[in-house]
């Protein structure tokens, strides 16, 4: 009886000691858990004689609920210092300069694919694109290059075990050819690879190839589509171009294309009528239609826009120089 009348004095001591929430549980359970003492006592009632009970059950109850109310004044306390101690150390000052978001800016690469795109598509060309990866098929063999080639050898050409990566986005053209009937009218720019690297030369690189297939297109609209081009993405009206003669396996007469540039001219890509050969192996029947295909340097074009003389800095990662030709 004594005991438990002790038991509130007890517990107040043993809750003032507790610093957490979780040491309070612990302490609570001492008393009022399962195995704790007034829960033991409850259980003993059963012994005593029946005209003790009431009066024994009813103090076990108010003690009970002392040690309850106790416990959670305690717990209030407790919790409230957490909160002043949060407060104090989570100050805010709201006078603080805020903390700088770094301003991102597209990469001049990507500068010049978005312009070459949006010129492009004025004159009604769509954008194809296609995987990095390709198989020999339809990098070289649909492209009527010869199992010989140059361009196949090891030192040109990364190779993936039978795979390779696209040495130019061609095979993206032959995809979209395999799959649609003309009239075709598409652009396909993207990331080439080529096993080769000094000042000029990248292992990596971009490529805007453009394609235009129908019943008569002549190397007259090629003329137009690329001059057009090269003014508008120079913006120089008086810009001309000029062909030269030249040699590519996918195309048939084939040539070089310089633009007028300060005075002289400068080889900017290749282009030609789409060979027979390739427009079958494209499941495009070569005495019904008649097309041109090109291929303009990306990494030349933004070189020349920009006035940089240097093809390293683009893949440096150095944001110095990149940041000049942010928009
Ligand atoms: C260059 C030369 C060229 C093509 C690319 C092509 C694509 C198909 C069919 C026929 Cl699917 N030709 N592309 C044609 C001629 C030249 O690129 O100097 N590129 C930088």
């Amino acid at each position: 009886m004594d005991q438990l009348k002790d038991l509130a004095d007890q517990a107040q001591k043993a809750f003032a000691k507790c610093q957490t929430v979780a040491e309070l549980d612990h302490a609570k359970a001492q008393f009022i858990g399962k195995s704790g003492v007034i829960t033991d006592a409850m259980k003993q009632l059963s012994q005593l004689p029946n005209n003790e009970k009431p009066k024994m059950g009813a103090l076990i109850n108010e003690i009970k609920q002392n040690i309850e109310s106790l416990l959670n004044s305690r717990k209030d306390q407790i919790n409230l210092e957490v909160m002043e101690e949060q407060l104090k150390s989570d100050k805010i000052d709201v006078t603080l300069p805020g903390l700088k978001q770094a301003q991102g800016s597209l990469h001049p690469i990507s500068l010049t694919l978005n312009r070459i795109e949006k010129i492009f598509a004025s004159v009604g060309f769509g954008v194809a694109q296609g995987p990095e990866i390709e198989d020999d098929y339809h990098n070289f063999t649909a492209l009527n290059i010869p199992e010989s080639h140059p361009a196949r050898a090891m030192h040109d050409t990364f190779y993936i075990g039978e795979l390779v990566l696209r040495t130019h986005t061609s095979p993206v053209q032959v995809r979209y050819m395999k799959e649609h009937q003309p009239p075709i009218k598409i652009i396909s720019p993207g990331r080439v690879y080529r096993v080769d690297s000094d000042a000029t030369h990248s292992p990596m690189f971009h490529q805007v190839e453009g394609l235009w297939v129908d019943d008569k297109v002549s190397f007259a609209n090629l003329k137009g589509v690329v001059q057009n081009f090269l003014q508008r993405f120079f913006e120089d009206d008086a810009l001309t171009i000029r062909f030269r003669p030249s040699f590519f396996p996918f195309t048939e007469p084939s040539a070089e294309i310089d633009m007028s540039w300060n005075g002289g001219w400068l080889e900017i890509g290749g282009c030609g009528m789409v060979h027979p050969e390739v427009l079958s192996q494209a499941s495009i029947d070569p005495d019904k239609f008649q097309g041109f295909a090109f291929g303009l340097g990306v990494e030349r074009l933004t070189m020349l826009k920009f006035g940089i003389n240097d093809l390293r800095p683009f893949f440096m990662n150095d944001l110095r120089f990149l940041r000049q030709f942010a928009r």
